[in-house]
């Protein structure tokens, strides 16, 4: 017997990959090696990456099993109705399937729903006795226990940066609102065996490997065994893993120790009401920069995914982003759009608030707007992720990220330099016109004369509604004359770009001076009828 199980590629201009990136900053997923461990050692089985070679669609099969995400969706149907046109089953797998498991089956045999290991064997049983079945869905989460190692010598290892890709644990403790991971494996988090894991790690050529986990720290006293027992084994490796790492020193020590060089973090966004809205909490902006330094301390390149397009995001977002990665030296950013997945909670808010534009996958691809932000337009979130792509790869943002004590120099910018290849690619962004004046409305002005004050310093946190075009600047702390000054100076001429209007919030203000209150009033800043361009809310002296 004869299964091909096939990776399909993605063909997109700017996103897919040519084969020399992803021999350069590739490594290859565990699904398709996976699958083929668990299958019966009597059958032949091949597996074609199409991302790396052709698929030969003329072969004889007596099973093809294809995997994909959601945006490989497309290309996957295509591939199983090649094959099925000449009467060759075809059993789909995989993020994409397991969310639309109806969906996939118009265009295959099978699905399997969920993970394999419970279902795979029995499936190609049915097959055998000709009474294959629509959907396979195990009763339960599979053991971590005896999961065969996975057959990395399927694929072409020179075609990628590595093939040495190990899994010690499935699942997030998390539950981010826009990460299919959860809802994969629902709320578990299963932890292999550190003896078997040891013994895969043993069994791998070469001192490189990754760690395919989402969230590799998600149980501290597993991970802290897992490094602890992986020092004398003198590998190096890269993961992923989430920013509450970095408030266990112990665990971080270990990780350094054991060879971590490289963490994929999810910073996903420097406003707390994001991640607030997300679900992701436990990423506490005023930690940030402690976190990364402390990172940056145990000499572990820093790979921070951020998100635009979140509900909170204006267009002064981009700048922002990139000037605090480059502050922090962050060495390689990874922008992405929101992009809700089937499945997701974020999904289905986006599809009850009737903000999906469409349903075509392949352009769900993190990429790509999908669905109809709320502070910005489409077109204004493209073009500003496009520009952040492009400028965090320029050479002057490079140059501000890769200069710092840390080893490992030339990792950084042989990283950066591969990572610029693919923004190159990037369409044409800009950097929307009123980023610079967010900047100026989003900052604090110091007072001189806070001797009757109880701050001595004014904050604005301003947003900017692109729909709407109105500013709205919520005010912090106390304000004098000289604030109260600044403040005006900072809205003049605000007016005169696409801002029609500006709402002032004064509620957070504990203190003004008499002198502050005047100018205000003065420079009509402390109006409350509609209709008017500047409008006051919560005016000192008329609420309290
Ligand atoms: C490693 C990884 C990557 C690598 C991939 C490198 C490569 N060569 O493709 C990198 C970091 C580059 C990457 C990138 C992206 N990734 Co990714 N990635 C993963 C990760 C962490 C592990 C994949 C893995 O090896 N899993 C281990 C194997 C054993 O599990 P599995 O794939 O689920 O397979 C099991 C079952 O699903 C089933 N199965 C799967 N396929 C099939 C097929 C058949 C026939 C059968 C029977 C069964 C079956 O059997 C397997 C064993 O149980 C997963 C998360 C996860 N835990 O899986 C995300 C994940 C797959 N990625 C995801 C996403 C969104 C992306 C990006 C689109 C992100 C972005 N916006 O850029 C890109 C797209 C890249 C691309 N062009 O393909 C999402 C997919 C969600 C979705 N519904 O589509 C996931 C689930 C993570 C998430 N946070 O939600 N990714
Ligand atoms: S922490 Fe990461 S892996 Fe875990 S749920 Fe959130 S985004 Fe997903």
């Amino acid at each position: 017997m004869k299964i091909r199980l096939i990776d399909p590629a993605y063909e997109h201009p700017y996103i897919s990959h040519s084969q020399k990136v992803i021999k350069n900053i590739w490594f290859a997923r565990l699904t398709l090696t996976t699958l083929a461990a668990l299958t019966p050692p009597e059958i032949d089985v091949k597996i074609t990456d199409e991302n790396v070679e052709p698929i030969d669609f003329d072969e004889n099969a007596d099973l093809v099993g294809v995997t994909g995400m959601l945006m490989h969706a497309p290309r996957a149907y295509e591939i199983a109705q090649r094959f099925r046109q000449r009467g060759i089953p075809v059993v789909m797998g995989g993020p994409h399937a397991s969310s639309l498991p109806l969906e996939a089956k118009e265009h295959v045999d099978a699905v399997v729903i969920g993970e394999a290991e419970n279902v795979w064997e029995g499936l190609i049983e049915d097959l055998k006795n000709g009474c294959l079945k629509p959907f396979y869905k195990a009763d339960d989460f599979c053991s971590m226990e005896r999961i065969p190692f996975p057959r990395l010598d399927l694929l072409r290892k020179e075609a990628y940066m590595t093939i040495n890709c190990v899994q010690t644990t499935r699942g997030c403790p998390h539950q981010c609102d826009f990460c299919h991971v959860t809802h994969f494996f629902g709320k578990t988090y299963r932890c292999r065996p550190v003896d078997e894991v040891l013994e895969e790690v043993k069994r791998l050529e070469g001192d490189f490997l990754v760690f395919i986990d989402d969230n590799i720290t998600g149980n501290r006293r597993y991970a802290k065994e897992l490094f602890t027992r992986l020092k004398p084994l003198k590998k190096k490796w890269a993961s992923q893993a989430s920013m509450t790492l970095t408030r266990d020193p112990e665990l971080m020590k270990l990780a350094a120790e054991s060879g971590c060089v490289s963490l994929f973090i999810g910073v996903e966004s420097l406003s707390s009401e994001n991640l607030k809205d997300v679900n992701k909490t436990f990423n506490q902006v005023h930690q940030f920069e402690e976190a990364l330094k402390a990172l940056h301390d145990h000499d572990i390149m820093i790979v921070a995914g951020f998100i635009f397009g979140l509900d909170h995001d204006d267009e002064g977002i981009f700048e922002k982003t990139l000037r605090f990665c480059e502050q922090n030296r962050i060495e390689l950013p990874s922008f992405f759009l929101l992009t809700p997945l089937p499945g997701t909670t974020l999904f289905q808010r986006m599809e009850k608030e009737g903000r999906l534009l469409h349903r075509d996958w392949a352009q769900y691809n993190g990429a790509t707007v999908v669905f109809k932000p709320r502070l910005m337009t489409e077109e204004t979130l493209q073009r500003g992720f496009n520009w952040a792509c492009k400028e965090g790869y320029s050479w002057g943002s490079i140059f501000k990220r890769v200069f710092h004590p840390q080893q490992r120099f030339f990792t950084r910018v042989l990283s950066n330099i591969a990572y610029r290849s693919i923004a190159k690619r990037t369409p044409e962004g800009y950097l929307p016109r009123l980023s610079r004046i967010l900047q100026r409305t989003n900052d604090t002005i110091a007072l001189q004369n806070t001797l009757d004050l109880i701050h001595n310093t004014l904050k604005l946190y301003s947003v900017y509604n692109e729909r709407l075009k109105t500013l709205v600047v919520r005010l912090e702390g106390s304000m004098d004359r000289e604030g109260a000054k600044e403040l005006v100076k900072r809205l003049k001429g605000v007016l005169n770009v696409e801002i029609q209007k500006v709402i002032l919030d004064f509620k957070g203000v504990r203190t003004f001076s008499s002198e502050a209150i005047a100018l205000l009033s003065r420079k009509g800043l402390l109006q409350t009828e509609e209709g008017k361009l500047w409008i006051a809310v919560n005016i000192p002296g008329i609420n309290g």
